[in-house]
């Protein structure tokens, strides 16, 4: 046996090391090779077996079928840990792993510490008693879930419907582990068997917090009231005191670990959605110290002030789901997030604030955290904070029947007991969700048949749900926070017109029913919280998991890396339609994301045009966690797919939208999500495709609140019904500033432009910024250009745009661009 006796990293210090972490390194045991190889701090067995090369990468081909072995054995993890009589003079010794995935048995110096049975809590626990001066080994042995349920699977009465886990013990829905890594139809199976955070040894004296919240428990114009609560590692009965930036010194006694203070803010400044006003953050920074006067650690308690109401009345309509913000009523608007990989140890703080900033930058003011990753890290929330974005928070249940017996529901308590109050601390948060389709799959997804769930089995399922959702959830998150709470999304199935009359609402009917595209602008949910169409990542990203000559929809990597049952037929089938058959891969990827663009644009104008019916807009997917066809709006590399620039501009808080009637007849519409009261002056230039004026409209329109006005309607357009024209559309918004956009109709045949009529050439690099500045050139007009570098993640401030006969200047930034960057551009 090799011991690798490590080195301990010495981090937080603080005040004369009233508390120190020692950070643990670890070691795995191969259960193949027989030997043990360095993990790191933190990651997968498998990660750490593709850093070596033993396995390769599972995104490239159909290496995701090599991985399968992985869960076929326990693994065992091991690390050292030197300490000296110095460690042994601070009162606590205290063992905190920030994730174990999942199941796991932990000793010290071969004596039980502690079992692990949750990938969505840290675990903790004292271990002063089992440590000793000198060398102390920590084990952790970790069986695959499929291993550790498999007996209670084949002796069950039943199964639970688990229709995502592709195993053939499908114990998904047993497990607290993030269930898309079990298999998505976006994603790889990938089981992973580690740390997701490090695990660290706590030293300190008296105590240190571990998590925060705070409640906003009145408000009004005078005065707001929070309540600020501590909770300590440490249950005691000793007083502490906190001193806060804001909310001054407070001496306090640790009751059941808490330490607990009201604060009232006088003429509170609220925060608002972005649009809709300031981010208004207090900043609240704290030093925890002893009776002594000693500091025992500090940290970050700031705080914002808002109220979250989720409006659900019987009106002229059906059923209403809105959500009002300080009273205020609003449309939201923005997406669903999950995970950014499916390692979670790869995701880093900077990827996390930085799809934010996407979110931002793309007009979002909210997003859906979906219950089939993992809650995110503080990072997350922090910078929905600081920038705006309105956070419907799921539980981490997605797509299939849960437990809901004793054991089942004390380790669920346990989750919520640390995640509602962490993450409701943050301003941004608007609503907790129960679950993902779990109500709607048990009541139209065929489980009672397929699953042969029939008499007892069903009522305890019911019953299951209803424990569950209704009550330990509900219960749990009221102990902690004002924000509302609904037991599942949706709350209607797609359907039967009288559906969209009432909650909430997840379109499918395009996806996952035969309906025609146009559909997406017509059956409109009273709040829309997912809907999309897939497409195909670029052709930077296609090359990180196949060759070309893997380029074509039948091949077995093209096959492999779609996991929609629906498959790649349907983006062929309604791109040919709006396009035409493509000639070759290339032209299909191109047409597959405009074919995704206008299917989710065609959704968000019908949404914003039917508000007040209509709540809000959130369409499937933003991301991916490999790069493969899915939803998403940006790829794995975070490359902006058409239906991002697009989006952008749908979403903009006064912004033009094309609303489809059919595919023929399109209306055009001024729609404002702002409060404000403004003169618009919006002027609509009409010109034919070779940039001959054909007609100018100019209008001032007073927009009062939020609100939509029609711009030019289906009966105004028909007179062009036999030209090729475009449409240039300048307006002001509230503040002043003026925006542009551009649509073409094109109703005569034409032929598209050939590659000798267009050229482009590099304009201006500066490789210090990254920003580079492209001349295209064109004798003709080019539909919906789209202009392509082989660098991933490049950010271009346009693109997928119509351009007609003359120069052009797309401008773009990445660190990585280069005078030798290649491009490509493609038209139509
Ligand atoms: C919804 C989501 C996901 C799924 C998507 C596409 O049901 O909640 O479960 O990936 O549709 O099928």
């Amino acid at each position: 046996m090799k011991w690798i006796v490590c080195v301990i990293s010495l981090c937080v210090v603080m005040n004369s090391l009233a508390l120190e972490s020692l950070e643990l390194e670890w070691d795995f045991f191969h259960p193949i090779r027989k030997e043990w190889m360095p993990l790191g701090n933190k990651g997968s067995v498998q990660e750490a077996l593709i850093a070596t090369g033993e396995m390769p990468d599972p995104y490239y081909g159909t290496n995701e079928d090599k991985f399968g072995w992985f869960e076929e054995y326990t693994w065992e993890f091991k690390s050292i840990l030197v300490l000296d009589s110095n460690h042994f003079e601070k009162e606590y010794l205290e063992l905190e792993f920030g994730n174990i995935d999942t199941y796991a048995s932990v000793s010290i110096n071969g004596m039980p510490f502690m079992t692990t049975a949750n990938a969505f809590i840290p675990h903790r626990g004292q271990a002063k008693k089992l440590l000793k001066i000198g060398v102390n080994e920590i084990t952790v042995v970790i069986t695959p879930p499929v291993l550790y349920h498999g007996k209670m699977w084949k002796e069950a009465d039943y199964h639970l419907p688990a229709p995502n886990d592709v195993h053939s013990v499908a114990i998904a829905p047993y497990t607290r582990k993030p269930q898309y890594q079990f298999g998505w139809d976006w994603a790889l199976r990938m089981n992973t068997i580690g740390f997701n955070k490090p695990a660290k040894l706590f030293v300190y004296n008296d105590n240190r917090v571990v998590n925060k919240t705070v409640k906003v428990v009145s408000l009004d114009e005078q005065s707001s009231d929070l309540e600020f609560t501590y909770y300590l590692a440490v249950v005691d009965e000793k007083m502490y005191q906190i001193e806060g930036a804001m909310t001054g010194v407070k001496k306090l006694k640790n009751e059941d670990g808490t330490l607990r203070h009201l604060f009232t803010v006088f003429d509170p400044i609220l925060w608002w959605p972005r649009g809709q006003g300031e981010q208004y953050i207090y900043t609240n920074d704290y030093v925890l110290t002893n009776v002594d006067g000693e500091e025992l650690g500090r940290g970050d308690m700031s705080f914002g002030i808002k109220t979250s109401k989720l409006v659900q009345e019987k009106d002229e309509w059906g059923t209403s789901y809105y959500f009002e913000i300080n009273g205020r009523k609003l449309f939201a608007k923005g997406g669903d997030y999950i995970p950014q990989d499916i390692f979670p140890a790869r995701v880093k703080d900077e990827d996390v604030e930085a799809m934010v900033e996407t979110m931002a930058a793309s007009n979002f003011n909210m997003v859906r955290v979906w219950g089939g990753g993992y809650y995110p890290d503080d990072i997350f929330f922090e910078t929905c904070d600081r920038l705006g974005i309105m956070v419907w928070q799921d539980l981490m249940f997605a797509c299939a029947m849960y437990p809901g017996d004793d054991q089942f529901v004390e380790n669920i308590s346990e989750e919520f007991h640390y995640q509602v109050p962490r993450i409701a601390k943050h301003v941004s948060v608007v609503q907790f969700n129960g679950n993902n389709e779990v109500e709607v799959a048990w009541g139209n997804w065929g489980f009672q048949i397929k699953y042969g769930l029939y008499g007892q089995s069903a009522t305890e399922i019911e019953e299951a749900y209803d424990r569950v959702f209704k009550d330990v959830a509900p219960s749990i998150i009221s102990q902690y926070t004002e924000i509302p709470y609904i037991h599942t999304s949706p709350l209607s199935n797609w359907g039967k017109t009288e559906f969209y009359n009432h909650g909430s609402q997840h379109y499918w009917g395009v996806w996952h029913g035969k309906d025609p595209i146009q559909d997406f602008g017509k059956k409109i949910g009273r709040f829309n919280a997912e809907y999309g169409f897939q497409s195909f990542p670029e052709y930077s990203s296609l090359l990180t998991f196949s060759d070309t000559s893997q380029w074509d929809l039948s091949s077995e990597v093209m096959k492999h890396h779609q996991k929609s049952y629906v498959g790649n037929d349907m983006i062929l089938k309604h791109a040919k339609k709006l396009y035409g058959t493509p000639e070759d891969f290339g032209s299909f990827v191109y047409y597959s994301q405009l074919t995704q663009a206008m299917a989710v644009s065609m959704a968000v104008a019908g949404h914003r045009v039917d508000f007040p019916r209509c709540g809000g807009t959130l369409y499937w997917q933003i991301n991916d966690c490999w790069p493969a066809p899915t939803w998403s709006s940006l790829d794995y590399f975070n490359n902006w797919k058409a239906l991002q620039y697009r989006i952008r501009d749908d979403y903009e808080e006064v912004a033009v939208v094309e609303k489809y009637q059919d595919l023929e007849s399109v209306d055009y519409y001024l729609v404002s999500g702002v409060a404000d009261t403004f003169e618009c002056n919006i002027k609509c230039e009409i010109s034919t495709d070779k940039g001959k004026l054909i007609s100018s409209i100019d209008m001032t329109e007073k927009i009062e609140g939020m609100t939509n006005i029609v711009l030019i309607n289906q009966e105004t357009l028909k007179k062009y019904s036999n030209k090729n024209i475009r449409l240039d559309f300048i307006w002001n918004d509230a503040a002043g500033n003026t925006h542009t956009r551009s649509f073409d109709r094109f109703m005569k045949e034409r032929i598209v432009p050939e590659c000798n009529d267009v050229h482009l050439n590099i304009h201006q690099f500066d490789p210090e910024t990254g920003r580079m500045e492209v001349h295209v050139e064109t004798k003709k007009y080019l539909r919906d250009f789209w202009l392509y570098c082989d660098v991933p993640g490049v950010m271009f401030e346009r693109n997928f745009v119509s351009i007609g006969p003359g120069k052009h200047s797309f401008v773009m930034h990445s660190k990585d661009l280069s005078k030798d960057t290649k491009f490509e551009m493609r038209w139509r």
